[in-house]
């Protein structure tokens, strides 16, 4: 049906979450573009922090309060988009190249609320699964990762390689670790379900809430 519609929707959904006060991350991506316009109508007395340079300039033409991830140590409620979410709420992250931030941001929230439309729910996680390593000793970290491959956009606004993994997935968990140990990797783009609080899924003309225990 109309996709569109569906991240429009639970994107205006997630906005309502926001309450007077609170210190907001933004993610990045289609579906966080539908909740910038949302949020910025309630005209709430917030601070954000975004997630990738678009975000940030999109968030302050909308009049939003957005300023650097700095002097902030824990964020009160974060919302993001996803590339693909599991049936327990693993989800893969990074298709815009902004995993990293993402990551951070979602580890520094209260409330992790993730908005997509309802493609993006899959049975079981599929690759790649994006990555940023450092280009110090890459040849040797994709070597110890295994079938690796850079992506279009290279270069990250951290200064990391974009990269992604493309090889066997199996057990999320076990992947999410074994990309977390390996060095040279600094981030990837497996978000465990103890890192989500809520998904929202829009769905037709609905949006069906789950809440991640
Ligand atoms: O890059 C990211 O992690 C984005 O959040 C991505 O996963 C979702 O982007 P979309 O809302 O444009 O599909």
């Amino acid at each position: 049906l109309h996709i569109e519609t569906e991240k429009r929707l639970a994107a205006e959904a997630a906005a309502e979450l926001v309450e007077e006060g609170m210190t907001v991350g933004l993610g990045t991506g289609s579906t966080v573009a539908y909740l910038l316009p949302a949020l910025a109508r309630r005209k709430l007395e917030i601070s954000c922090v975004a997630t990738s340079l678009a975000t940030f300039d999109v968030a302050r033409e909308m009049g939003l309060r957005v300023q650097p991830f700095t002097g902030i140590d824990h964020l009160d409620i974060a919302i993001d988009g996803a590339d693909q979410v599991d049936p327990v709420g693993w989800l893969v992250k990074g298709g815009g190249g902004a995993h990293t931030r993402e990551k951070i941001v979602a580890g520094a929230s209260q409330r992790y609320v993730v908005i997509v439309s309802s493609n993006k729910l899959v049975d079981t996680l599929a690759v790649p699964i994006p990555l940023e390593l450092l280009a110090f000793g890459i040849d040797a970290t994709r070597c110890q990762l295994g079938d690796v491959r850079l992506t279009h956009a290279p270069i990250s606004p951290d200064g990391g390689v974009l990269a992604g993994y493309f090889g066997p997935l199996g057990d999320p968990a076990k992947l999410a670790c074994r990309l977390s140990a390996t060095p040279g990797v600094v981030s990837h783009g497996l978000f465990p379900p103890t890192m989500v609080s809520d998904i929202l899924v829009g769905h037709g003309n609905q949006v069906n809430w789950r809440h991640v225990d």
